[in-house]
């Protein structure tokens, strides 16, 4: 199969909304991103994707989208998304735009077509008769909210289908029009030279029935809809008539999958996509559902890794993105270690198969916000959890500290630029709360550290470009231990030999790994026969 990205892609993903404010409304945009560009062409990253930044009515933060093809306001125009284009190019950068295909805003004028009785707008959506005054199906939605909402007003017997929030309505994917309307989107968009998209949750898109679901925890009906083989067609057929034609590129946010669906999505000789995003690895401090977590094991979590590394032929490495609480925060005893943590990430995300993804604010060490209360939480997800929470009788405090613990926006607070006013990232009040934390975790005072975090994401970024074994390399299990993990990055005679140390005490170095001492680059200015607490090391030997 093509495969259209290269194995030197390093990834750089924006939020928006909480990049940088350039007109004072307290809302990150376009010209703020176009304004960072330098400082993201230092960092060593050569594409950007970009959250959503159509126009929408922003229920779920852009990603319920009520025209395809136009900026959301707030966030700038056309000229400046071109000028984001080209400015990019200029940098040796490309654009990855989010695709979000699953459904659209209830203001999209298809839904609202719908709604007006147009026949053939009805059919791009899934809408349904309820059962003897019931509702059509037993499904859940991923919100905590019922997935079914009257289609119409309250008095109407339709309901339609909404595995989000209520305003973000299913599409129809039986209907080949709907098929044909996204081509031309991502047509238009690949016109402008976008070099690929992130395709939200797309492996839910297809429903092959809408009966009752075996009765689960999570998600009952998932059976209908995860990975069925119409969207196998479907995203055979974007790849053909989108993506190849434009030399571009597409990875998957691909929700519940395992192994062998994955594979059936990405691997190489599949046609579709060319890598996914799993969750498995961000599950092993959770217990059943996402929002009770539990202290995270480090030997789960290698474990995970090494599965997903062998496992498949190329992975969309990621630790941290906006819907995640902060990969540094997780671990148990990473307080007074933050810098250390995340430049051991840094090894992490750059040393592993795949192509890396960095997140907003990981490379400074970003931790999760500070929310002191719900007021202060915006996520449309958090709010249904809490209120779900509640009905289930969960006592107040507890409710707090799930939300508290696991909301999205933990990752959502703006990028800290500065220990000035709001962090330097806008001259009024922010959309969210800015983490008190940067007035010690911040680009101006990393961008004077020689050994920061910042530093170290940078050699890091650069060392994985530069180096043919960590491009192309085959991943090699080598340790895992109660903190200790190691693999090796093997092409030819070249073999490079990744150590850390996940915790945040002292450990001694596995005497199965004494024999690498040649480091290439360490997280810390001496290393020797003792992992310090999060230490990373980069070793080279011979084969
Ligand atoms: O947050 C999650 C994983 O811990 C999941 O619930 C899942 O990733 C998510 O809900 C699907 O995410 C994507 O689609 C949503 C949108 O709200 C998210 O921001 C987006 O990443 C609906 O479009
Ligand atoms: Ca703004």
């Amino acid at each position: 199969m093509a495969r259209n990205y290269k194995n030197d892609t390093v990834v750089y993903q924006i939020y928006p909304r909480s990049y940088k404010d350039t007109n004072g409304d307290g809302m990150g945009d376009l010209p703020g991103i176009i304004s960072k560009l330098d400082y993201i062409a230092s960092l060593g990253v050569n594409t950007i994707w970009l959250s959503p930044i159509y126009k929408s009515p922003d229920d779920d933060n852009g990603y319920d989208i009520s025209d395809y093809k136009a900026i959301q306001e707030r966030f700038g125009t056309m000229q400046d998304f071109e000028t984001l284009i080209s400015e990019a190019k200029a940098r040796g950068i490309d654009i990855v735009m989010d695709l979000v295909i699953n459904h659209t805003s209830d203001e999209h004028e298809w839904f609202k077509r719908a709604l007006a009785g147009e026949e053939k707008y009805r059919n791009y959506y899934i809408i349904k008769k309820g059962k003897n005054g019931k509702l059509p199906n037993n499904w859940g939605n991923f919100f905590a909210e019922c997935p079914w909402a009257k289609f119409g007003g309250e008095d109407s017997d339709e309901y339609y289908l909404h595995l989000f929030s209520k305003k973000q309505p299913d599409l129809n994917w039986h209907n080949p029009e709907v098929l044909e309307e996204i081509k031309d989107v991502m047509k238009f968009w690949l016109e402008k030279g976008v070099r690929g998209f992130r395709c939200d949750v797309i492996n839910v898109i297809y429903k092959n029935s809408l009966e009752n679901g075996k009765k689960s925890l999570v998600l009952t009906g998932s059976e209908h809809y995860l990975s069925t083989d119409g969207c196998h067609k479907i995203l055979a057929e974007l790849r053909k008539c989108c993506l190849e034609p434009y030399g571009a590129w597409a990875v998957g946010e691909t929700v519940f999958v395992d192994l062998k669906k994955a594979r059936d999505l990405c691997d190489e000789e599949r046609d579709e996509l060319d890598m996914v995003f799993s969750f498995e690895h961000m599950e092993c401090d959770q217990i059943a559902v996402k929002w009770f977590k539990k202290k995270l094991r480090p030997k789960k979590l290698m474990q995970t890794i090494t599965k997903w590394q062998t496992g498949l032929f190329w992975n969309a490495v990621y630790f941290e993105n906006h819907d995640q609480p902060r990969f540094i925060s997780r671990f148990s005893d990473s307080e007074g270690y933050l810098s250390e943590a995340s430049k051991m990430m840094a090894g992490l995300v750059m040393t592993l198969r795949g192509t890396p993804f960095v997140y907003e604010g990981q490379e400074i060490g970003m931790t999760n916000g500070d929310f002191k209360c719900l007021d202060e939480v915006m996520d449309i997800e958090s709010h249904n959890v809490y209120k779900m929470a509640k009905s289930l009788g969960i006592p107040r405090g507890i409710r707090w500290k799930m939300i508290q613990k696991t909301s999205r926006d933990n990752a959502r607070t703006p990028m800290q630029w500065s220990d000035g006013e709001n962090a330097g990232f806008s001259d009024s009040k922010p959309w969210l709360k800015v983490n008190g934390n940067h007035k010690n975790i911040n680009v101006e005072r990393e961008l004077t550290l020689d050994f920061g975090t910042l530093a170290f994401w940078k050699k890091m970024i650069s060392l994985r470009k530069e180096l043919d074994v960590l491009c192309d390399g085959e991943f090699v299990p080598l340790y895992e231990g109660k903190s200790v993990y190691a693999f090796a990055r093997v092409l030819g005679s070249k073999k490079l030999v990744s150590i850390f140390n996940m915790c945040g005490k002292e450990v001694k170095l596995p005497k199965e790994l004494s024999a690498y001492k040649n480091t290439v680059i360490s997280s810390y200015e001496a290393s020797g026969e003792v992992l310090k607490p999060f230490e990373f090391r980069l070793t080279s030997s011979t084969i």
